[in-house]
């Protein structure tokens, strides 16, 4: 029985690993993230998308950058999502649709191969490899991640936004208690499982 419980215990507490939260706010960047919605794009669309944000397709700038994105929702393999580096202008010199330099990249193996003398957005995620970036026809379809610019970011979800103190006292002493008691209730069990 005991067993069970905290079984049952960490599977709770383990929840939040595995439910990704997006928008995502990335600490180390100061910059929010999100899937561009409308599922499958081509790049264009993908970046449009991500304009109509505020943002634009992910500019990837180092590697803690490319780690973070794969551990807040973005990490799975086989799911290509569009980042903002493409050479549509210059065959070969690829840039950023963000403006920034290029300073970090993450390319598969033997990538960017232009294949088909065609392939002028990137993706990440390529194949069975996490992060891992493909040159691919711009008309490809795939998830885009759109950056925020600057400090702007997405209006906060109501519903996930914790309430400011003065909001907790506003709504009362007893609903703050029924939460210390909840939390107090759930410690207790965790340390005394063991
Ligand atoms: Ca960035
Ligand atoms: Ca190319
Ligand atoms: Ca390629």
């Amino acid at each position: 029985m005991a067993r069970i419980l905290l079984a049952a215990l960490i599977l709770f507490l383990g929840l939040p690993a595995y439910s990704y939260a997006v928008p995502a706010y990335n600490p180390a960047t100061g910059h929010w993230y999100d899937t561009v919605p409308g599922g499958l794009h081509n790049w264009a669309d993908a970046e449009a998308g991500a304009v109509a944000l505020g943002g634009h397709l992910v500019t990837i700038n180092d590697a803690a950058e490319q780690q973070w994105l794969l551990d807040n929702g973005w990490g799975a393999p086989f799911f290509n999502y569009w980042v903002g580096l493409n050479d549509i202008v210059t065959e070969g010199t690829f840039v950023w649709v963000s403006g920034e330099p290029v300073t970090y990249t993450n390319w598969a193996g033997g990538e960017p191969n232009n294949s088909g003398g065609n392939e002028d957005a990137v993706v990440m995620n390529w194949n069975s490899w996490p992060g891992l970036w493909n040159d691919v026809p711009v008309d490809f379809a795939a998830t885009g991640i759109v950056e925020y610019l600057g400090a702007g970011g997405p209006v906060p979800d109501p519903s996930t936004t914790v309430p400011e103190p003065s909001t907790m006292l506003l709504l009362g002493s007893g609903l703050v208690g029924i939460i210390g008691f909840g939390r107090n209730r759930l410690f207790r069990k965790a340390a005394s499982s063991g």
